[in-house]
């Protein structure tokens, strides 16, 4: 029988209980830290306690909740067993579908109407066309890809940066550290979609934001981690940066309290720009486990060497 472990320190995965008991009615499911979770052959995780998988001696693999898979990666005694993430349409095109308001909300010059709509005043933006507008999507992976081909069928100027070269028809394509520079100074909007890990991590902060022409602004949907959060504000209100969604942070939820809500120029949501649906995560936590069962490799792991 196998036994799966919901292990998280932050979310309920509990969510997850119902269908995954009903594709594998004989399965016993666990949370953490409820008796018995160690004994799991399967950990699906969100943000586990540091060390908790190491506790698990009958571990098979290990099953991100997600697409990202940093807050498990991070974890020093990480056991050497595959590792899985969620990857699914329904998440790119949700993320094409955030990314495109983002874009629209800086293009259209959303931001400044809103201010202006604030004050009761009635001043038509000028419109440029979409050709006009440059794009660069950080990252060239699943989601990076659809979004950069995507805005690139609307005529977006679009560009994008990825760690080893990518050949995307109609995207112009960087890759590695030596590229960022050209390529963030040819960016009029910046959309973030890396993986976290040890190179990216503080990637945007005060001196790579400047290469970014005078008036850009950031979409940011990756991981709160990868921008210096204070050296972004500081070119925000300097005026050499126009402003910034941002969708993800290094503390979630954003306090209530936080200054950020409020801060002219940015605009918070609650890392909603992509989200699979409970059905998708069981249904490939699911298959993997009745892969597993079968002998067979395991789908849509990562390179846990890489990070990601
Ligand atoms: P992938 O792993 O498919 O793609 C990662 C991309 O980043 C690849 O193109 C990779 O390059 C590139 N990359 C990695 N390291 C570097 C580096 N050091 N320098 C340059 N490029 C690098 O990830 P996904 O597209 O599936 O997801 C990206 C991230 O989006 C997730 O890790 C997660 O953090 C975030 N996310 C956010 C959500 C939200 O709601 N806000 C929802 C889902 C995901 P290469 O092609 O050479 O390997
Ligand atoms: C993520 C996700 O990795 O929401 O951010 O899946």
């Amino acid at each position: 029988m196998t036994s799966i472990a919901l292990v998280s320190q932050t979310q309920h995965l509990s969510f997850l209980a119902p269908a995954l008991q009903a594709a594998l009615p004989g399965a016993s499911i666990i949370a953490w830290p409820q008796p018995g979770w160690q004994d799991a052959q399967v950990a699906v995780c969100w943000d586990p306690p540091l060390g908790a998988l190491a506790r698990m001696p009958h571990l098979r693999f290990i099953h991100s909740s997600g697409a990202g898979v940093d807050h498990i990666v991070c974890d020093p005694d990480l056991p050497a067993r595959p590792l899985c993430r969620v990857v699914d349409d329904s998440v790119a095109e949700g993320m094409l579908e955030f990314v495109l308001w983002s874009v629209l909300y800086f293009h259209r010059r959303f931001d400044e109407v809103q201010a202006q709509a604030r004050q009761a005043q009635w001043l038509r933006p000028r419109q440029a066309r979409t050709r006009q507008c440059r794009i660069g999507v950080l990252g060239l992976g699943q989601l990076g890809t659809h979004v950069a081909q995507g805005l690139q069928q609307l005529h977006f100027d679009v560009a994008g940066w990825s760690r080893r070269p990518r050949d995307l028809a109609g995207v112009r394509c960087y890759s590695g550290d030596a590229a960022l520079q050209s390529f963030l100074s040819r960016t009029d909007i910046l959309v973030s979609l890396l993986p976290l890990t040890a190179e990216t991590q503080g990637l945007l902060d005060q001196r790579r934001l400047r290469w970014l022409p005078a008036g850009a602004a950031l979409v940011h949907c990756s991981r709160g981690q990868h921008l210096v959060l204070s050296d972004l504000l500081a070119l925000v209100r300097a005026g050499h940066l126009r402003g910034a969604v941002l969708d993800v942070f290094a503390q979630e939820p954003v306090p209530p309290e936080d200054a950020l809500w409020r801060e002219p120029g940015i605009l918070v949501t609650p890392h909603m720009a992509a989200l699979a649906k409970p059905e998708t995560i069981a249904a490939q936590i699911v298959e993997n486990v009745q892969r597993n069962a079968a002998g067979l490799p395991l789908l849509r792991c990562v390179d846990a060497a890489a990070g990601y």
